[in-house]
């Protein structure tokens, strides 16, 4: 009966042993966690650098420019849904999915409250083909004539403000001259 006790204790230690393997291996994982963390958040790159040694603050700039904020913008006949409405100022990613079976969509990003928008519109209106850059300021980023069930992408570095995002392509529905924009492809997006 007295070799029952120590058997005991020796199993107590080995279970305490492997216990304080598993949080040693667990700390050593969350902390490297929090290393790589900085990096995919965009304003924090300077502090990155300064906290980790020379050797690891190349790679973790790399992964901080990877890091942008993606909008989605999935494109219906005659409306654009997106992944998100709000985002931080700084480089964006747009997605373009064109969900439509039968019509090409585009999408056009700039600073909301465009002088000569409804001027470009008139024109379009009238079946005439126009170069919308000469009536758009501040253009951010554009995808022109994007066939149905394609998708495409760019990036575009926005400033906090406002911004519309627009389809421009005219269509001819029921004999008229008709641009998507006027059918309610156009949304806002906040940029903080
Ligand atoms: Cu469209």
């Amino acid at each position: 009966m007295f070799v029952l006790d120590p058997a005991g204790k020796r199993g107590r230690f080995l279970v305490l042993a492997v216990a304080a393997v598993a949080v040693m291996a667990l700390l050593a994982a969350c902390s490297g966690k929090t290393k790589a963390q900085p990096a995919a958040g965009s304003p924090t790159s300077s502090s990155a650098a300064t906290s980790s040694p020379a050797a690891t603050s190349a790679p973790a700039s790399a992964t901080a420019t990877a890091a942008a904020t993606t909008v989605t913008v999935r494109a219906e006949d005659f409306s654009f849904h997106l992944d998100k409405t709000v985002v931080p100022a700084g480089s964006v990613h747009f997605v373009l999915v064109n969900d439509s079976k039968d019509y090409e969509h585009e999408l056009w990003v700039y600073p909301q409250g465009q002088p000569k928008l409804q001027q470009m519109l008139a024109v379009k209106d009238a079946g005439k083909d126009v170069d919308e850059m000469d009536y758009l300021t501040g253009v951010a980023g554009k995808v022109e004539d994007v066939p149905p069930g394609k998708t495409a992408s760019f990036d575009a570095t926005l400033q906090p403000g406002t911004y519309e995002l627009s389809c421009f392509i005219t269509s001819t529905i029921g004999g008229k001259a008709m641009v998507h924009y006027e059918m309610g492809m156009h949304a806002t997006l906040t940029v903080q």
